[in-house]
This record gives structure tokens, C-alpha cells and sequence, in this order.
């Protein structure tokens, strides 16, 4: 993976959200030198500059969803960038923009792995499992919801982002540091038998083992997609994000995830998301996030 070049892909929305502001996360994490720190661990980094779509109504949830035909429309160019981007033998990070770009980014991956016969892992690092549905979200809002439509339970029309129904099946996902689950999620993602490291197991077994057992079956042929939902921190070191739950992983615990996750050497694709500069101090959060995201290609503290 080490000569392999970074496609950096702002995706500039906040429509899945509910509060306005991940649509600034793209240039914070640019402010905070994304590309250079890249750059500076080798890399050939290309930035793309930012998707386009349409811009947020700030209308409430119509039939269970919020600013669905928004949502719809920046996840089929998401998809688009994603595809593109990995059949050019490249990687893409996608700068968010709130976790709904996940739906377009993650059919992208899922695709590209059908056609190049490669298994599908996803870490899911996140607060929050992403799993509801219409009939069982609390806010109507899509960032909640990725997983779900991923996995085929949500709006035809997301589900059927970028052609492939299901885009893809629970199994493929291995979610870290969940702690904040819907009533009624919860229900759909013990049936579902998704795969979820919660706060509770990583305070008991440490986050060493969670990532041991959550990288278990990575081998040779496997594309491993990291979801980087930044709530999946601790709020007392990433403030920045629009959904916080106390209780998250600290630093150090989130640097050995990353370090482990990197040890694989089988990283392919990213997304940044959650991101949101309007509740952030001095762009810290955003800092931390390219700081992390250093180690998961390859950053080491490690003496030898
Ligand atoms: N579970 C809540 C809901 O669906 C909050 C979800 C989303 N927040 C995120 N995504 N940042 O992980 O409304
Ligand atoms: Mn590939
Ligand atoms: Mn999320
Ligand atoms: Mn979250």
C-alpha cells in the first residue's frame, strides 16, 4: 500500500445531520495540513477539491426523513468519485460532511470488491451504531442511518445507490467504541447480528484485544474500509462534532486502534466524517483527526 496515491474527495454537506456546520469540515481538515502530513509519509496525495450538491433546505423530517432527495443526490456523486477513484488503483479519503456520505462512499467499496473478487471488511469507528430506520429513528435525520441502508432497510431510493441491493450485508462491518444506540435500533441491530465492539467490551478487555477479535479475519485479500466518525472520540479531546457522547475512547486508546488498524497494511479506502468546525475550539478537533489519521497510515510512536 505505501506507493499507492491518496485521492483526497471534500464532500461538503451537513444535510444528513441535526445541526448545521460538517458542511465546514472538508477545508478544516485542509487547514489543519491533511495532505502535507500525507504527503510527508510518502504518499503521492492528489486533492480533489469538493463534491457538489445540493445545498441543505433546513426542512423538517418529511415520512420518517430528513432532506432525503438531498441526501440521495450528493450520495450518487459520492459514489461516482469512490468508484472512480478505486478502479484507478487509487485511495480514497473522503473529507465529510456529516456519516450519510458513508451510504455512497461504502457502495463504491462494496462494488469495486465484487468486481476485483476482494473480501470487504469496515470499520465503523463511531459513538453511534448508524443503524436506524424510518420507523424507528428518534430525529429523522440520515447520519443515523447508513448502515441500515447499506444493508438494504431504508429508502429505495438509497438503497438502490449505485445499482447493487443490497449494497452490501451486516457481516462486512466491525463497529468500535459504540456507546449511544436507539431503543428500537437496538432491536434491529442484535437481529441484524452486527458485529459491535461497544464501550462497555473495550473498558473491559482493553482496546488491544477489541482490535485484535475486530481484525481477526483481515488477510491478503481483503480491501479494509475505515469509517472515521469523529464522535467515536472522547468530547474532552474532540469537541468539534455536532453529536457527542461522553464516555469514548482517549487518546492514547484511539492512536493504538489506528496503529493497529495501519498494522494490517490492508487500509483502502477512508472516510473523515462528523467533522463540524462550528462547535470546535481552535480547529483541535480537526488537528487530532489528521494527527489519527497519520497513524492509520503508518504514523508510529513505536522505538526500533
Ligand atoms: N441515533 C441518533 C439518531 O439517529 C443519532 C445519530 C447520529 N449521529 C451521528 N452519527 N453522528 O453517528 O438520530
Ligand atoms: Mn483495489
Ligand atoms: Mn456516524
Ligand atoms: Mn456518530
Amino acid at each position: 500500500m505505501g506507493n499507492k496515491a491518496l485521492s483526497l474527495i471534500g464532500v461538503p454537506t451537513d444535510i444528513g445531520a441535526g445541526h448545521r456546520g460538517a458542511s465546514m469540515g472538508p477545508e478544516a481538515l485542509r487547514v489543519a495540513n491533511l495532505a502535507s502530513k500525507l504527503e510527508r509519509r510518502g504518499f503521492e496525495v492528489i486533492d480533489h477539491g469538493n463534491l457538489q450538491g445540493p445545498v441543505n433546505p433546513w426542512q423538517p423530517p418529511q415520512d420518517g426523513y430528513r432532506h432525503l432527495p438531498q441526501v440521495v443526490a450528493w450520495n450518487e456523486a459520492v459514489h461516482t468519485a469512490v468508484y472512480t477513484e478505486l478502479a484507478a488503483g487509487r485511495v480514497p479519503v473522503m473529507l465529510g460532511g456529516d456519516h450519510c456520505l458513508a451510504i455512497g462512499s461504502i457502495s463504491a467499496v462494496a462494488r469495486h470488491c465484487r468486481e476485483q473478487g476482494k473480501k470487504l471488511r469496515v470499520l465503523w469507528l463511531d459513538a453511534h451504531a448508524d443503524f436506524n430506520t424510518a420507523d424507528v429513528t428518534p430525529s429523522g435525520n440520515i447520519h443515523g442511518m447508513p448502515v441500515a441502508c447499506l444493508c438494504g432497510n431504508g429508502p429505495q431510493a438509497l438503497v438502490e445507490v449505485g445499482g447493487h441491493v443490497p449494497a452490501t450485508t451486516p457481516d462486512v462491518f466491525r463497529q468500535i467504541g459504540i456507546r449511544s444506540v436507539d431503543e428500537g435500533e437496538k432491536s434491529l441491530v442484535r437481529e441484524a447480528q452486527v458485529s459491535i465492539f461497544d464501550m462497555r467490551r473495550i473498558d473491559e478487555v482493553g482496546m488491544k484485544r477489541t482490535m485484535e477479535e475486530a481484525l481477526a479475519d483481515v488477510d491478503e485479500n481483503t480491501h479494509l474500509h475505515v469509517s472515521f466518525d469523529v464522535d467515536f472520540l472522547d468530547p474532552t479531546i474532540a469537541p468539534g462534532v455536532g453529536t457527542t457522547v461522553r464516555g469514548g475512547p482517549n487518546y492514547r486508546e484511539a492512536q493504538l486502534c489506528m496503529e493497529m488498524i495501519a498494522d494490517t497494511g490492508r487500509v483502502s479506502s477512508l472516510d473523515i466524517v462528523e467533522l463540524n468546525p462550528a462547535f470546535d475550539k481552535r480547529n483541535q478537533t480537526a488537528r487530532l483527526a489528521v494527527d489519527l489519521v497519520e497513524s492509520l497510515f503508518g504514523k508510529s510512536t513505536l522505538i526500533r
